[in-house]
């Protein structure tokens, strides 16, 4: 017995449990199956783990930067504050499992990779699952197995006893949001692309499902946004520096200056990052300087998140394409902007971030316990995708009522999330619509129901894809992904 457990723990230790090595790994296997030339797969391994480990280093930077704002805004007003964005929302997710979970910070690395294969499997059968999608896209499976684990871990304190068991439930679960989720885009997306021959497989799929259902009923599509001209200044939040040095200026500039210099120059508050030192800096350039750190580290994290999603994707595609022919492979949302309106995404941006604004200060005057802070990720590409599919369909007003209701839901429900998820020391959450709906009131059905909540909401999840097959008039145009000509 011992012969076995020893590699085994061995292998737990250094490789499950260090996401680097364990990606890498992936990646690793991946191209030796793809059969690729052993310098390519020596090359793959270490943009990969490299690549991975820089993420970490971004995603230090974040904490040692917020934790004192954090520290300070519960000494001083006595609340939380959390930024609804996926990258933050990752950072949130790992600290809180490894200080709180800690048996369970190799599960969300390890769910990424049930969850794939059980993908793959949902996909093979076909026939009896009825889907027809692979999710591909990296970056957000790792955000998202780590959101689910917490989720998990926090509401069905069940999944929590057993590591082995609670990892596997962790992954399935992953694995069949992924693949019905995805599967919920192809006819909107076809339509959307004229037979693009992709899917979506992102953070808005539960909403683009719906916006592809009501949008024509709120507006007409002859009157879309091709014709729009926006004030050419909002072209600069094409740029994630930017926009997302922005936010943070505009958020962390006003939370930094009401709490003044003498808070943040207190040693006793202030036990982690920069304390504010009056002799060496005004307080004005402090508070700037703090707002565009936080912008450094996000910049550095997507930097390390590019690395390793390039090499994941190849070796994810790979092993698609040679066990699935014929699927649809669901991929980032970006690649749905380019077959709407040229102003769409930036309009939704636009209307999303004034429903967040407006939910923001609402927030604040009914006194919410924790503050809601905007994050770039969701506030732009959520919103942007909804606006690309409602104007398709139902054209700017479809594109405005929408965007808006998203840009509400994002910062409403993300703080009930923060609540329920006990984020709120943690300074994050995951931000995007669909961690809203549907997985806020899935939050909620485990919480109160526990285990029986997870097999109900597999149950829900298995259903979906039958009931679009049995709306399907035709069965073989389903598999394919035709959809009629408008
Ligand atoms: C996300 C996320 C990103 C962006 C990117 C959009 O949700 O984590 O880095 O959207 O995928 O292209």
């Amino acid at each position: 017995m011992n012969a076995l457990l020893v590699p085994l723990t061995w292998f737990s230790q250094n490789i499950l449990q260090k996401p680097a090595f364990f990606v890498g790994l992936i990646v690793f296997i991946g191209y030796i199956l793809l059969k690729k030339k052993p310098h390519d797969v020596y090359a793959g391994f270490i943009k990969a783990t490299v690549g991975y480990m820089i993420l970490d280093v971004g995603a230090g930077g974040l904490v040692s930067t917020f934790r004192p704002i954090l520290a300070a805004l519960n000494v001083k007003f006595n609340i939380g504050a959390a930024v609804i964005d996926p990258y933050f929302g990752l950072t949130a997710a790992n600290t809180k499992i490894a200080e709180e979970f800690p048996a369970f910070t190799a599960a969300a690395a390890t769910a990424l990779l049930i969850g794939f294969f059980w993908n793959i499997l949902l996909v093979a059968l076909r026939k009896i699952t009825k889907i027809r999608t692979l999710f591909i896209t990296g970056h957000i499976m790792v955000q998202q197995a780590a959101t689910i684990s917490l989720i998990l871990l926090v509401t069905i304190p069940m999944i929590g006893k057993n590591s082995f068991l609670g990892t596997a439930l962790i992954g399935i679960l992953c694995g069949t949001y992924w693949a019905v989720s995805s599967n919920m885009t192809v006819e909107a997306t076809q339509r959307l692309t004229k037979g693009g021959g992709f899917a979506i497989g992102h953070q808005q799929q539960f909403a683009i499902w719906f916006v592809d259902k009501v949008a024509h009923k709120l507006g007409k599509k002859e009157e879309n946004l091709d014709d729009l001209k926006l004030p050419g200044f909002l072209n600069i939040f094409h740029d994630t520096v930017v926009a997302s040095a922005t936010l943070m200026l505009v958020f962390f500039g006003a939370i930094l200056a009401i709490l003044g210099p003498e808070i943040m120059s207190n040693p006793e508050v202030i036990t982690s990052g920069t304390l504010y030192s009056p002799e060496k800096q005004s307080f004005f350039m402090y508070v700037f300087q703090t707002a565009l750190t936080f912008s450094v580290y996000i910049f550095v994290l997507m930097q390390g998140v590019r690395m390793f999603v390039g090499e994941l994707t190849n070796a994810f595609q790979g092993i698609s394409a040679k066990l699935l022919p014929g699927s649809f492979p669901a991929v980032d949302v970006a690649a749905s902007y380019g077959f709407g309106s040229a102003a769409a995404p930036l309009f939704g941006f636009a209307t999303g971030l004034v429903g967040q604004l407006i939910t923001i200060v609402l927030l604040i005057i009914f006194r919410n316990p924790v503050l809601i802070i905007t994050g770039f990720v969701p506030v732009f590409f959520d919103n942007a995708a909804i606006a690309v599919y409602a104007d398709k369909r139902g054209g700017w007003k479809a594109a405005v009522i929408l965007s808006f209701i998203s840009g509400v839901l994002q910062v409403a429900l993300g703080a009930v999330a923060v609540s329920l998820l006990g984020l709120a020391n943690f300074g994050g959450y995951h931000g995007n619509i669909d961690f809203e709906i549907p997985w806020v009131p899935f939050a909620y059905i485990f919480k109160y129901i526990g285990i029986i909540g997870y097999a109900l909401v597999m149950i829900f999840l298995f259903a979906i894809p039958q009931l679009q097959f049995a709306k399907a008039k035709d069965k073989e145009a389903y598999y394919r992904g035709d959809v009629p000509a408008e």
